[in-house]
């Protein structure tokens, strides 16, 4: 089976629907044909200031949710980024081969730096895309499932495996991204044309996989539409009820125009009814399931342990060919 790699960060107590639906509904189904590698990204989360207890709970949940929406730790490998030191590793060696420039052309770098100004911008932030190729380039992984937005740090981690073999031969398997399709991107509820995110500034608009699921029926009932009260797909004109549209048709699996034929001479409050619907029954279980793990850490934080033993072994295997191969001198 060919590796496939990706990774969240644990950014928030609950992720959101777009994390759900973007990225573990279509992680559920890849883990049956690829051999795959999910990472709960929690150095990356560093590179935005944070309180330590709580990444470590967050950390636990986010791996929670994870297995709670599918992800099975016997069949993927399921584990947190920094139980496996060679991510860290590889990522300062990648660093070495890394151009100021080319590292200063990545737009999420310019968009959160922007966000926080200069000063209050880490070198973390900066070096982040690195150390995202390292995590992908450890694992000779073939296919890395990703947003949009993430494209950019595919290219960047295939420009520097090529330049790595390029120089010191044959190292690193070149990973190809699978971009996510348009469908598959969910934006704000009260802010319909930008994407919905953990770390938004405000959490109206936010469906939390966890929240109480009357907290999320309410939220998709004050969702922004537009007065023209016709159900139906237009993304430029009609950014709100396309979106809901979207979100509608993911998680029952029905095609858009069979809900614009069911909501016809409907109002958009019949709508929002029947998604609020759709969406509490498939939070419910999801909800559920991750409280009753998150109950017991100590069995979680063995699952993850174990899952974390096998990446350290595909991991450390890899880094330990790149040290021989730059003429690091091995300890004996
Ligand atoms: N709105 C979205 N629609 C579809 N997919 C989404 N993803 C995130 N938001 C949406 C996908 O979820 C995964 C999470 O990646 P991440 O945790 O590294 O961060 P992100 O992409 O920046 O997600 P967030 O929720 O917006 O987090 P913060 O606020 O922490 O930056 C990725 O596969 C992403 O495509």
């Amino acid at each position: 089976k060919a590796r496939l790699y990706s990774g969240m960060q644990p950014s928030a107590d609950s992720l959101q629907i777009g994390n759900y639906i973007g990225a573990l509904l279509q992680w559920r189904d890849l883990q049956e044909s690829y051999d795959a590698f999910f990472s709960v990204v929690d150095l990356h989360a560093l590179t935005v200031p944070n309180d330590p207890a709580e990444l470590r709970e967050k950390t636990r949940r986010t791996a929670a949710q994870y297995i709670a929406a599918g992800i099975e730790p016997s069949k993927s490998t399921l584990y947190v980024q920094s139980h496996v030191s060679a991510h860290a590793e590889l990522a300062w060696i990648l660093s070495t081969i890394t151009g100021f420039g080319e590292a200063g052309r990545m737009t999420q770098f310019k968009d959160k730096s922007s966000r926080y100004g200069a000063e209050a911008s880490s070198v973390g932030l900066f070096t982040y895309p690195v150390l995202m190729a390292a995590d992908i380039l450890l694992y000779q992984t073939a296919i890395v499932p990703v947003g949009d937005d993430q494209k950019q740090h595919v290219e960047l981690t295939r420009d520097l495996a090529e330049r790595f073999n390029a120089r010191y031969g044959d190292t690193f398997r070149v990973p190809v991204p699978m971009i996510q399709q348009d469908t598959a991107r969910i934006y704000d509820l009260q802010n319909p044309t930008s994407k919905m995110s953990k770390s938004a500034e405000s959490t109206a608009g936010v469906l939390w996989l966890l929240d109480d699921p009357s907290a999320s029926a309410k939220k998709i009932m004050r969702a922004v539409t537009d007065s023209e009260g016709v159900v139906r797909y237009d993304r430029n004109a009609k950014p709100g009820v396309s979106n809901l549209l979207v979100i509608y048709a993911a998680l029952t699996g029905r095609q858009i125009p069979s809900l614009e034929d069911e909501y016809a001479g409907r109002g958009y409050g019949d709508f929002k009814k029947g998604l609020a619907e759709v969406v509490v029954n498939e939070f419910g279980p999801v909800r559920e399931r991750a409280l009753e793990l998150l109950a017991d850490p100590a069995e979680l934080d063995r699952v993850l342990a174990k899952n974390a033993d096998h990446a350290a072994s595909v991991a450390e295997e890899t880094l330990s060919t790149v040290y021989d191969r730059i003429g690091l001198l091995r300890r004996r």
